[in-house]
């Protein structure tokens, strides 16, 4: 079927693209565009032209699944030449997003008419990429360079009032905007001018100069070394001192280079990886949701208070339920109090921060989650806590209701068996803090209805969260891994690195600190109870905590803290006791080099991605960089740690694994089977299809 129809209707071509799901520029798309435009040049009828599509978005950019294959005529700068030079004025009829490539071609036209509803933006930059058909020159010349720079930084659209403002949009209708494009077209050929935006310099003043300067210097400075910010300044900076033609040639020679980096590479995996993570095997389309209207939290604490507020900021009333008076007038104290940090910050205002208040009912005693169609329980991390607490709510929990449990690493089945309703019992781990932190994992243990998952997946992402949909079993999967990443560190300080240097070599990869460091901003006493509650031992972190250096909140742990400082100082006490626990384990220390350390803590966490994938407690290999991306600030452009382990090649992460497992003589290191397969048949986790 034609992906790009044109029909005449009196003296206007309209050109209707029809590629859903959200009209991507691809090469049937550019190929029908280009025939369209020359067809209706040629056709004598045709006064001016019309660019339309159908469904709910305008264009939403290239088609990104085309980029790094063999490019296919033509070029998407090439079409929008064609459509600029047309002899007859092009229009263009935005009904909804108009992204990337897809503002580009509204760009290339002579006029803009758009709904309410539309948004106009170049969101390249989040791809690890410039705007690469002409939106660094085109738009600087529209609206001025101060003004088109921003919208290009933050890859953030713009509505379509603001575009009107900015003179991005010519005219703005409240229905029918195809009718109102073709008027637009019939004024523009009657007056026999076509307002070109390649020519339009009249913006780019001095003054605009200036101001794009003083922007280019600051986002320079908050570049963090992506490569695509400096393009972005050098491309737009061409939009002041070259010809038009020159300054196309240059962004073009700087996009394409952008588009071979392994970092824009990662973003665009990270792109279509948390677009399928929301694809749940089994749960097809037909699966309905139930409907939430209302909800329940279970425990007032630190993430039930956190949970509490993402259920008040998506407008659903929820209960917040204690034990006792106490503890729940805490817990709607430090709601409010974090809330009041973001009045103070100006992005709540304090009729919103009212509001949300207002939709979070506080209650003692379970009888108050009666009526919610979902209950999160967020009390303590105790099997034999939640089990008393679902026991109780299935007497008073409505029929249909979803029972979930916030737990981050107990056997949800387990906790389902204290009720009699186990189809409606599922895990829904929130990551600290609950009302900021992105990642969701649902917990779909074997007895779960279909439903109930759909129902958690549609919800978590109407709570504006990355809900990631995982099997049961210890830690599910973010923990599970983070639980390797945490011996490999404790077994690198024992062999000879410093923490210093172990979370040096992190941060040095781009997480935002290291596992030291998180430890002591999170409590060394938390990994310290869990260990005893299953009998493991970590010889340094131990030692820690039976001195009671639990970190920042005891002022020292693997650093110390002076006056409450944030920033951890080595220490010489916990230098000397790592010694001391090497000596005693027979240990000779040596030095680790950071690429070294990077690998010691990466690779066994690979290996236990590799072990999830082979239980199917998770589905795809991108599920599990989308949940490091999300819940543990894995940084995006390197894609997560399975694209990573891909990028490395699976081969060298076996051997690494195999030679560190002989040397400490651990057979727990040893190369998964899915790992060692894939390694030996050249193949990498991408291999993988979900
Ligand atoms: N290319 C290919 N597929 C795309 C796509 C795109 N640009 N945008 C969306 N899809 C697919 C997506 O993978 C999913 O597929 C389906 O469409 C629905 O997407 C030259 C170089 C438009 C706001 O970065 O922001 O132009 O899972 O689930 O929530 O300068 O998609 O159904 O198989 O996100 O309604 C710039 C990216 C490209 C915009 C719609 N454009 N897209 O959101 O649906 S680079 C973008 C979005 C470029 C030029 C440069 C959103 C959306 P599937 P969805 P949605």
């Amino acid at each position: 079927m034609t992906k790009v129809q044109l029909e005449r209707h009196g003296r206007i071509g309209l050109v209707t693209i029809d590629n859903p799901p959200v009209n991507a520029l691809s090469a049937a798309v550019r190929q029908g565009l280009a025939a369209a435009i020359e067809q209706a040049n040629a056709d004598k009828a045709v006064a001016a032209i019309v660019i339309a599509s159908t469904g709910k978005a305008f264009i939403a950019g290239a088609d990104i699944s085309e980029f790094g294959k063999p490019p296919a005529p033509p070029a998407l700068p090439d079409l929008l030449d064609a459509i600029e030079r047309s002899a007859k004025p092009v229009v263009a009829a935005i009904q909804g997003v108009a992204l990337g490539g897809g503002l580009e071609v509204a760009l290339a036209c002579h006029g803009r008419a758009a709904l309410p509803a539309a948004k106009l933006g170049l969101p390249e930059i989040k791809l690890g990429l410039i705007p690469g058909a002409g939106g660094t020159q085109r738009l600087p010349r529209l609206i001025g360079a101060a003004k088109a720079f921003p919208i290009m930084l933050s890859g953030e659209p713009i509505a379509a009032g603001q575009a009107l403002e900015y003179g991005l949009l010519d005219e703005v209708v409240s229905s029918d905007v195809v009718t109102a494009a073709m008027k637009l077209a019939e004024g523009l050929a009657a007056e026999r001018r076509r307002p070109v935006t390649s020519e339009a310099t009249g913006r780019l003043t001095e003054t605009d100069r200036e101001a794009f300067e003083a922007l280019a210097a600051d986002a320079l400075k908050k570049a963090d070394g992506m490569p695509n910010v400096p393009a972005l300044v050098e491309a737009v900076r061409g939009a002041f001192t070259l010809a038009f033609v020159e300054g196309l040639a240059v962004e073009r020679k700087l996009f394409l280079s952008l588009i071979g980096d392994p970092r824009s590479q990662a973003l665009r995996h990270v792109f279509f990886a948390e677009r399928e993570v929301a694809k749940v095997p089994g749960i097809g389309p037909e699966v309905k949701p139930r409907e939430i209207l209302s909800a329940a939290v279970i425990g007032a604490g630190t993430m039930g208070g956190g949970i509490a507020m993402c259920f008040a900021n998506a407008g659903i009333p929820v209960t917040l339920i204690e034990t006792a008076q106490a503890p729940l007038d805490n817990g709607v104290n430090r709601i409010g109090a974090i809330y009041d940090i973001s009045v103070s910050r100006g992005s709540l205002t304090p009729e919103a921060k009212a509001k949300r208040m207002k939709l979070i009912r506080p209650a003692v005693g379970l009888a108050a989650a009666a009526g919610a169609d979902i209950v999160v329980e967020a009390a303590f991390e105790e099997m034999g806590v939640k089990q008393q607490i679902f026991g109780e709510l299935d007497k008073v929990a409505k029929p249909g209701a979803i029972l979930a449990s916030n737990t981050s690493y107990l056997d949800v089945p387990t906790i389902a068996a204290a009720t009699k309703r186990p189809q409606d019992v599922i895990g829904m781990h929130f990551f600290s803090p609950a009302n900021v932190m992105k990642l969701l994992e649902i917990v779909r243990p074997k007895g779960a209805a279909d439903d109930a998952i759909a129902t958690a997946v549609a919800l978590g992402r109407r709570l504006g969260k990355v809900p990631v949909v995982v099997g049961n079993g210890f830690g599910f999967v973010g923990n599970r891994m983070l639980e390797q990443r945490t011996r490999a560190a404790e077994r690198l300080l024992v062999a000879g690195a410093l923490p210093h240097e172990v979370d040096a070599a992190l941060v040095g990869f781009g997480f935002k600190m290291g596992p030291f460091a998180m430890a002591d901003l999170a409590g060394n006493d938390i990994g310290w109870r869990s260990r005893k509650a299953r009998g493991l031992k970590a010889a340094v972190a131990d030692a820690l905590c039976e001195a009671g250096w639990f970190g920042q909140k005891t002022g020292r742990g693997y650093y110390l803290y002076p006056q409450g400082a944030r920033a951890g100082q080595r220490c010489p006490e916990v230098e000397a006791l790592i010694q001391r626990i090497s000596a005693e384990q027979g240990v000779t220390r040596r030095a680790f080099s950071q690429e070294e350390i990077l690998a010691r803590l990466l690779d066994p966490m690979v290996n236990e991605g590799a072990r999830i994938l082979e239980e199917g407690v998770a589905a795809r290999p991108g599920d599990i960089d989308i949940v490091w991306i999300n819940g543990y600030n894995w940084p995006a452009w390197r894609g997560g740690p399975m694209f990573w382990a891909d990028s490395v090649g699976l081969d060298v992460i076996a051997k690494r694994l195999e030679t560190q497992a002989a040397e400490i003589g651990d057979k727990a290191l040893e190369p998964a089977p899915l790992l060692k397969r894939l390694a030996a048949e050249g193949k990498g986790f991408a291999s993988l299809k979900g």
